[in-house]
């Protein structure tokens, strides 16, 4: 089965994605996702200039020749254009693998391991009664597991939390200022998860994304302290580039740790799991090469006792959702995935066959992955350019991670 065009679909629905759709001689095409958030061009020119020319009259079917040549015939490895580009090109070639094979996909991983995907869904609030609130409304809708960020007394503009109850991590056409203070932050959220899991009894789980903002001193201090409040995990307490930054954090708290939504190859997580630092591992589908390597990261995983948690924001696009619900019904190791809304507009643009119930997410039984795009309409949201906040320290005005 050759591949007789490679092209690219850029639509801002709301907010931008890129797609690649990848067509064969016989008759059967599939979609992978290239969205890089606030970077979305230059995925689209390393794809369009580099890779789909050499993609042509190539065998669809060989899906791991293809990504190998890809990665190690490229010369320059890794980083988060390349690793995205090569995603797209993976999720497209199993797409039509398992259309060819009338399967859905997760048949073609090894078959199913559970009945359905346990999801953790966003609680955004300014402040703890209003967080309160919404996590409440989060468990009345179903939901087992939440995710709770809360604005911080003193602070303008907190990650997560975003305008009326809304949150969307592109927020402008040039970078926004975010505003940040560690001691206050760490004073404010012990005292704002203990509101939360009295609000909510024993149950349900709760999650706190940190979003790199700590070092590792104050990571441990802020995991300590919430250890009474029994989160499910701590995600992304520190920046990760130093991977034996997290021994720091691991020996002084027992809150469950979870990193890599930036990752793109198993080398950034290798010592992360080799040493047990982490216990939920968060790559994706789209931003590290696609299902062919998350696996490998996913098996490495499994031999610590590491589970997945797959990063799901909503600037991956449906596609990523659908592979990912595939990846996620399969895996051993899964830990659960994340469920931030789509847009009204998004979804449409993307028919898709996965549902919600009941705290689970299910992808459906349609060969693929299940996701479709719907071009015509996709052609009324032309691109536009959108940027994520940038971070300063109120002190002083200096950057700071974001
Ligand atoms: C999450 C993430 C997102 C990111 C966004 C960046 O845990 O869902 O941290 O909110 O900030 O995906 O592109
Ligand atoms: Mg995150």
């Amino acid at each position: 089965m050759k591949i007789t065009s490679a092209r690219l679909i850029i639509c801002s629905p709301g907010r931008n994605f890129v797609t690649l759709k990848i067509e064969t001689d016989e008759g059967l095409t599939g979609l992978g996702d290239a969205t890089l958030n606030g970077r979305e061009l230059s995925v689209a020119s390393y794809l369009q200039d580099h890779v789909l020319p050499c993609l042509i009259g190539r065998d669809a079917h060989r899906i791991e020749d293809i990504w190998q040549y890809l990665y190690r015939g490229a010369y320059w490895r890794r980083g988060p254009v390349t690793m995205t580009a090569i995603a797209a090109v993976d999720m497209a070639l199993w797409d039509i693998k398992a259309k060819a094979a009338g399967l859905p996909l997760y048949q073609l991983l090894g078959g199913r391991s559970r009945e359905g995907v346990m999801v953790y869904t966003h609680a955004n609030g300014s402040d703890i009664a209003h967080t309160v609130d919404e996590v409440l409304k989060a468990k009345a809708e179903g939901y087992r597991a939440i995710r709770a960020q809360c604005g911080v007394p003193g602070l303008d503009k907190v990650y997560g939390v975003g305008k009326g109850g809304h949150y969307e991590p592109a927020d402008a056409s040039l970078p926004s200022e975010h505003d940040w203070d560690t001691a206050k932050y760490l004073r404010h959220t012990p005292k704002a998860f203990e509101a939360f899991r009295e609000a909510l009894g024993p149950d349900i789980h709760l999650l706190h994304d940190v979003h790199h903002r700590l070092t590792p001193n104050e990571a441990a201090q802020l995991g300590r302290a919430l250890e009474p409040c029994q989160l499910f995990w701590m995600e992304d307490p520190t920046p990760a580039e130093n991977q034996a930054a997290f021994r720091l954090i691991r020996e002084k708290t027992t809150t469950p740790i979870a990193v890599g939504e930036v990752f793109n190859s198993i080398w950034d997580c290798k010592q992360l799991i080799e040493e047990q630092l982490i216990d939920y591992i968060r790559t994706t589908v789209l931003h590290a090469g696609g299902i062919t390597h998350l696996r490998r990261i996913a098996d490495l995983a499994s031999l610590y006792q590491v589970r997945t948690g797959c990063h799901g924001a909503t600037d991956l696009s449906p596609i990523s959702m659908g592979a990912a619900l595939h990846f996620d019904t399969w895996v051993p190791n899964f830990g659960i995935q994340e469920y931030m809304h789509h847009s009204p507009q998004t979804l449409d643009v993307f028919p898709h066959d996965y549902h919600f119930k009941d705290g689970f997410l299910h992808c459906g039984e349609k060969p693929g992955h299940g996701v479709e795009l719907d071009e015509k309409l996709a052609a009324k949201y032309p691109y536009q350019r959108a940027y994520l906040p940038v971070n300063r320290l109120q002190r002083d005005g200096a950057m700071w991670d974001w």
